[in-house]
């Protein structure tokens, strides 16, 4: 049986996305990022940070999501989730792979400032401005790279876009998509994937986003 190792709304849906395209059977095991529960000692044998997601597959855990997607790519070759070395889209696919979390990584700095600070007066405005205009920065990015494409490689949907999916969930909480109509049109078009759908039913409850919106502090 395969368990994934899951929040509600966190980078684990990245992997519980992929493996509804794969149409692979997984047992959800459910966890906060609140209640402490990702640094037992059990879950860090998993995942050595504490963080999720983690995989438990074919008798290993896995531990980050770029990781866990290029195992199940490499499992699943005649899903054809992932170009092969050698062929024309690899190299975009690899960058696909980090730039997504290059962006997760700002909305994560965000996430702290605006929401995991037990005493929210010490959130930075200057530290969430700088983090915010980055966070813009990757979107013009992806703009920019999306143009008339579907998905982020131009030969279609790939395990990049589920890398890139759980993004275009949090995002939207600490920047506007309105200057990004390429970004916006990819958000519509991969919510719209049957699997995405199944993976949000399957998500469950999240307990830290409690506004649509988070903007600057003083704006
Ligand atoms: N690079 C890692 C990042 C994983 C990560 O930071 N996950 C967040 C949720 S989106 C987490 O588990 N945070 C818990 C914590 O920081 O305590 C990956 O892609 O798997």
């Amino acid at each position: 049986m395969i368990r994934l190792h899951h929040v509600p709304m966190a980078r684990s849906f990245r992997i519980l996305w992929l493996l509804e395209e794969l149409g692979l059977d997984a047992e959800i095991a459910l966890y906060s990022i609140r209640d402490g529960s990702l640094r037992a000692p059990d879950y860090l044998g998993r995942a050595p940070v504490g963080r999720v997601p983690a995989l438990d597959i074919d008798g290993i855990s896995i531990f980050e999501s770029g990781a866990i997607t290029q195992y199940l790519c490499e499992r699943h070759p005649e899903a054809a989730l992932a170009p092969m070395p050698g062929t024309p889209d690899r190299v975009r696919f690899l960058e696909m792979l980090g730039f997504a979390e290059t962006m997760a990584s700002l909305v994560e700095q965000l996430n702290l400032n605006h929401i995991f600070l037990r005493d929210p007066s010490q959130a930075s405005p200057v530290v969430v401005k700088l983090n915010t205009r980055r966070l813009e920065m990757t979107l013009a990015a992806l703009e920019h790279l999306l143009g008339d494409q579907d998905y982020v490689l131009p030969s279609g949907f790939s395990a990049a876009d589920t890398m890139m999916g759980f993004n275009m969930l949090a995002v939207p909480f600490y920047a506007h998509l309105d200057p990004f109509p390429a970004v916006t049109a990819y958000r519509d078009r991969i919510m719209a994937r049957p699997a995405f759908q199944r993976a949000q039913s399957r998500d469950g409850e999240q307990d830290f986003y409690d506004r649509p919106f988070y903007p600057i502090p003083g704006t």
